[in-house]
């Protein structure tokens, strides 16, 4: 044990500041909804396409959702579990999943395949199409404007689109206001009387769409699946204008003339009993009574509350490439990857996504955050339990959004009694469960196929999300809370472990590896398994945690020893004769090699059982595992390859995969489309999710019981800095480097905590703890930095 005394204190620049270059901008109209640029406010979303003569806006509300509440499960299930158990242990794997499909899925149409608009499933939908239709007095005929530009600040979260046309400059702002919970447009011009307009209002279905006095509303009520007697909307709009005429006919508001216009975009559901007829008039009264000044400076503020919690700034050697429209910009950088601005912007568009995607009190960003342009939106725009609801919320703790990990909380939670009937039907157990996807309409039964709906690993894994974000706060107050929904979840899995009987360990069946399949002989394929690998690894994470929990707050001492006696008996990790980590309990073929799915790598990311200083050898299989899948796949599989690269400390390759996912989707493959949503393809955001977490875990990792700086840092970022990334048990984390190595560092203690960190490897450093000088205990290349709540310790490194 060596004790290293301080040297000097130092001075980390403040986090709130403003970055360079963090719009994204093009110089045309979008041309498509991929190019349009996405505003929201957690509940309220809106995408202006920036058209010169049309402009149409697509508006969204994160509750707008058909279906209703059902029962899903199959009564009778349980009848049929023992035999599919027995035909699955004597290898009778056909036979299985046949009694499987018929008898243990899910009852009715479930997710319908993914087109569940008009079941009881339901989808989430678009709200409707604003439409904006302008005419130029000055020239009516004229459509190209011989100046022209769109852009959406991150920094502010307003988009703007101005353009010139015969000498008159048109100015239009935007926002989604997180102040008011209203959706502003704002129309200017340089010259008086020049705004003519039209609005109107549609959707492709179910809406009237009318003029009351001088206001435009559309309203309507979606199908729930059973008697059609869905969910409610209500849009209102209303204009606020000076100079010129505002006049109106049955269904459109026209402006005349005018200097200025503001539009004012109120909507809402009748979702949780909101009475959205109410509560839309009174956004409406409240924001037009405000100043547009005073509301967008309060709009700005409220957002930046959150949006300058963490910065990061990568030093860029393409600052050609830098000022490049962003599609214009995308193309370049799969050209050439060295502009440095582009993952930066990357990282922060993720997280104002996610800022602008939810909201506490409501809902989780779905499979499209909030932003949907159809009414059956792809895989009924829901919420998967198999990756991409987790990955949505990757980037919060990290990039240090934890507030907005409330929705995420209440949606499990909500879950908690409808899983409960489900583990009743299928294992008459107590606790709950859940499968592969899940809706508004608390779903937690089996899906359609064996393949997707048969994993079991759905509840486990939201429980990890939940413990992650203890991990990373250390609120006790939130594990109280937590608890009873974790332990639940145990107490389910406890109980429907059995025993293999060719090796004696407790496994799950039946069950199976997210969407994969395996080989058998003759040619046929399976998915339905026993203890598919991700299933062990997520039930030993979940009794860890939930023994960990008990402990701490003191309860359940019983419930403890069991998980813990049954932990030692789920099936350990094992290697193929490839040398990869295999994915089912036996050395099963995959059908598809490189399936998007890395479900058995789940113990290495996001979960943490799997690291290079602990587990080398599995460490070493999952590499394997991850080299045999290969890199190309969908923009979320790529986005989880950049995570578990950076777990394997492989900076070069998560970045080559980072550019795999920032790959210009224009063809139709996986990569992101001109206005950085993620393709899948189609738009998921989860890739958008994943690669912001991803980025942030190739700086900066804690998963180890150690804090690591630059654990996974590519050649082309070799000096940067950033503030604010968090990191297990309550630490955020400031952090310059050059050279590829750190030279300050800071950690600011949010809980009381003894923080580890790994010394880089040739470093020496000198530490203070607000500026006063200590001694620092170090013990095999980790130093030890005992902080109180609110402290900071300021690291210099020196290097020879
Ligand atoms: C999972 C994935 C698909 C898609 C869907 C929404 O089922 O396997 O690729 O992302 O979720």
């Amino acid at each position: 044990m060596k004790v290293v005394f301080f040297i000097s204190a130092f001075f980390f620049p403040v986090l709130l500041q403003a970055q360079e270059g963090l719009q994204l901008w093009y110089k045309q109209p979008a041309r498509t909804w991929e190019e349009c640029l996405p505003l929201g406010n957690g509940r309220l979303g809106a995408m202006p396409d920036g058209g010169i003569t049309e402009e149409k806006i697509v508006l969204n509300d994160i509750t707008l959702w058909s279906g209703g509440a059902a029962d899903n499960n199959k009564e009778d299930a349980i009848r049929y579990l023992p035999e599919i158990r027995k035909l699955l242990f004597e290898g009778k794997i056909v036979e299985a999943e046949s009694l499987l499909q018929q008898h243990f899925l899910v009852k009715g149409r479930g997710t319908g395949f993914g087109k569940g608009a008009n079941l009881p499933y339901g989808c989430f939908q678009m709200l409707g199409d604003l439409h904006l239709k302008y005419s130029y007095d000055n020239n009516p005929s004229l459509t190209l404007p011989t100046y022209y530009r769109r852009e959406l600040s991150l920094e502010n979260a307003v988009a703007k689109s101005s353009y010139t046309i015969a000498g008159v400059n048109y100015h239009r702002e935007y926002f989604a206001s997180f102040s008011n919970d209203i959706i502003i447009v704002r129309l200017t011009a340089d010259q008086p009387r020049k705004i003519s307009f039209s609005v109107s209002m549609d959707r492709p279905e179910r809406y009237t769409s009318f003029v009351q006095g001088d206001e435009l509303s559309m309203s309507g009520q979606l199908n729930n699946g059973t008697d059609g007697q869905g969910m409610r909307y209500r849009v209102r709009v209303k204009l606020k204008q000076a100079g010129g005429t505002l006049t109106s006919d049955s269904n459109r508001l026209v402006v005349e003339n005018a200097d200025t216009a503001i539009l004012y975009i109120a909507a809402a559901t009748d979702f949780r009993g909101l009475d959205h007829e109410q509560s839309t008039l009174s956004a409406l009264n409240t924001a037009m009574a405000t100043s547009y000044e005073k509301q967008k400076r309060d709009h700005i503020a409220a957002y930046q509350k959150l949006f300058f919690r963490a910065s990061l700034s990568l030093e860029n050697q393409r600052k050609e490439q830098a000022a490049l429209p962003t599609d214009e910009r995308l193309k370049a950088f799969e050209k050439d990857p060295a502009d440095n601005g582009l993952p930066v912007l990357y990282f922060q568009f993720g997280r104002y996504l996610l800022i602008s995607s939810t909201r506490p009190d409501l809902l989780p960003p779905n499979l499209q955050g909030l932003w949907a342009n159809t009414i059956q939106t792809p895989w009924n725009g829901d919420y998967h339990l198999n990756i991409n609801i987790q990955m949505n919320h990757w980037p919060l703790n990290l990039t240090n959004l934890p507030m907005l990990n409330e929705p995420f909380y209440r949606l499990v939670e909500s879950l908690v009694e409808h899983g409960e009937k489900t583990a009743w039907s299928y294992y008459r157990s107590e606790g709950w469960i859940a499968y592969s996807s899940t809706n508004v309409w608390g779903y937690t039964s089996p899906g359609l196929g064996p393949a997707y709906g048969a994993a079991i690993s759905g509840s486990g894994w939201l429980c990890q999300m939940l413990w992650d974000h203890y991990a990373f706060t250390k609120d006790t107050a939130y594990l109280s809370r937590i608890y009873p929904i974790i332990k639940k979840a145990a107490v389910c899995y406890s109980n429907i472990l059995v025993k293999d009987p060719a090796t004696g360990w407790l496994v799950t069946a039946p069950s199976s590896s997210p969407e994969n399949s395996f080989l058998l002989s003759a040619g046929k394929s399976a998915s339905t398994a026993v203890a598919p690998t991700i299933d062990n690894q997520v039930i030993r994470a979940l009794f860890s945690h939930v023994m960990e929990a008990a402990k701490t707050l003191g309860r359940d001492a019983q419930l403890r020893k069991k998980l813990k006696r049954q932990q030692l008996q789920l099936p350990p990790n094992q290697i193929d004769s490839e040398g990869r980590l295999m994915e089912w309990l036996k050395p099963y073929q995959e059908k598809d090699r490189h399936h998007r799915h890395v479900s058995h790598l789940w113990g290495l990311y996001p979960g943490n059982e799997i690291s290079l200083s602990q587990t080398p050898d599995w460490a070493a299989a999952a590499k394997a595992s991850l080299i045999s899948r290969g890199d190309n796949s969908t923009g979320w599989s790529s986005a989880w390859k950049i995570n578990l690269w950076a777990r394997l400390h492989n900076g070069e390759r998560a970045f080559k995969l980072l550019t795999g996912l920032l790959r210009p989707a224009t063809d139709g493959k996986s990569g992101t489309y001109p206005n950085l949503f993620d393709a899948c393809p189609p738009f998921q955001i989860d890739g958008n999710f994943g690669g912001t977490a991803g980025i942030a875990e190739m700086l900066l990792q804690s998963h180890d019981r150690f804090i690591e700086f630059l654990p996974a840092l590519p050649d082309a970022w070799s000096k940067g800095r950033f503030s604010g990334l968090c990191v297990r048990g309550g630490g955020e984390v400031s952090l310059r480097w050059e050279g590829g190595r750190p030279r300050t560092a800071s950690i600011n203690a949010v809980q009381n905590n003894t923080f580890h960190v790994k010394i880089p490897p040739g470093a020496t450093y000198s530490v203070d703890i607000d500026g006063a000088i200590i001694g620092v205990r170090s013990q095999n290349d980790i130093m030890s930095l005992k902080l109180l709540k609110g402290q900071r310790a300021n690291i210099v490194f020196q290097w020879k």
